[in-house]
């Protein structure tokens, strides 16, 4: 009789500095926008789950925000939420970028000290000529026994398969933990929101997307319309930010929405009414109760 192979699943930490390209790598090895990405460091504030299936393998991706020097309690809040999926899980992906300054000679304190494989990835090596990549690689080799050093573009998928074959060879022979067809945990709610959240990193300056946060207050489907309705409110921290988030005459609320919907129809593969509202909530990255009240 015909004996399936053994299939190799397992979760895997994707960890680094912000804005090497974490969130992209998750979206890539998906195929689908599942974590938002934007050029502004400390896009991500969760734990984001991506599964990526394979005849042969399943890897849990854990996409996690930058670990940073963070002073306010909301970035406190995200390097404790990246440091901790380091203790659940079999292997570590700690991503660095071509455009970071060469590592000095003590590794970071985070890295798993013994007995975990941690395959390192060099991101965005498009952005490089390849005789620059060498001193990088010997760089990092010195710096810490790493399992691999994979140097890799997320963006265009350069080294992508690598790294898939690195992983199935570091996880264990197991029963797939998530079912083929769900490509995270995370809600249609909570992507949602996130992607309003992304849009205000693309179009608003300064300190605005920091001070900003998105809740979803109501999801509708009608069927027989195939129109899902939903509304949703910007959380801000002052009255400046909601004017900056309102805009001249609605501007940017409705450039922020034009642009969100065009995702969330993507995502939820249906006509989407987006009504969004502003709100401020005074300093409420620095206020224990609203972070809790925001899910941290
Ligand atoms: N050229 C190039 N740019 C990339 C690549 N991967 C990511 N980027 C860009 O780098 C920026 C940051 O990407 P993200 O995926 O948001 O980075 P991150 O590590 O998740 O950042 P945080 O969530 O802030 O920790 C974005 O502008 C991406 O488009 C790559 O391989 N090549
Ligand atoms: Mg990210």
């Amino acid at each position: 009789m015909h004996k399936a192979p053994p299939v190799k699943s397992g979760i895997v930490a994707l960890i680094g500095p912000p804005n090497v390209g974490k969130s992209t790598l998750l979206n890539s090895l998906l195929g689908q926008k599942i974590s938002i990405v934007s050029p502004k460091p400390q896009t991500t504030r969760n734990r984001i789950v991506g599964v990526v299936n394979g005849p042969e393998y399943q890897i849990v991706l854990l996409d996690t925000p930058g670990i940073h020097q963070a002073r306010d309690p909301l970035n406190l809040e995200m390097v404790k939420i990246a440091l901790a999926t380091l203790a659940e899980v079999d292997a570590v992906v700690f991503m660095v970028d071509v455009t970071m300054p060469l590592p000095g000679k003590t590794p970071p304190a985070y890295l798993p000290q013994e007995g975990r494989p941690t395959v390192l990835v060099i991101n965005k090596i498009d952005t490089v000529a390849k005789d620059r990549l060498l001193p990088i690689i010997t760089a990092y080799q010195h710096l810490y026994p790493f399992t691999a050093v994979l140097p890799i573009s997320a963006m265009t998928g350069d080294g992508t398969a690598l790294l898939i074959e690195e992983l199935c060879r570091l996880l264990p022979v197991g029963p797939r933990l998530y079912p083929e067809e769900m490509p995270t945990d995370a809600t249609e709610r909570f992507i949602v929101a996130e992607m309003i959240r992304e849009k205000i990193f693309l179009k608003a300056r300064d300190e605005v997307p920091y001070s900003t946060a998105v809740t979803v207050e109501s999801f509708k489907e009608d069927e027989a319309k195939g129109l899902t309705t939903i509304h949703a409110t910007i959380i801000v921290e002052k009255d400046s930010q909601k004017g900056i988030i309102i805009g001249k005459g609605g501007a940017m609320l409705k450039a922020i929405g034009q642009a969100a919907r065009r995702d969330i129809e993507e995502l939820l593969d249906q006509k989407v009414l987006l009504k969004l509202w502003v709100k401020v909530e005074k300093n409420w990255t620095k206020n224990p109760r609203m972070l809790k009240e925001l899910g941290f």
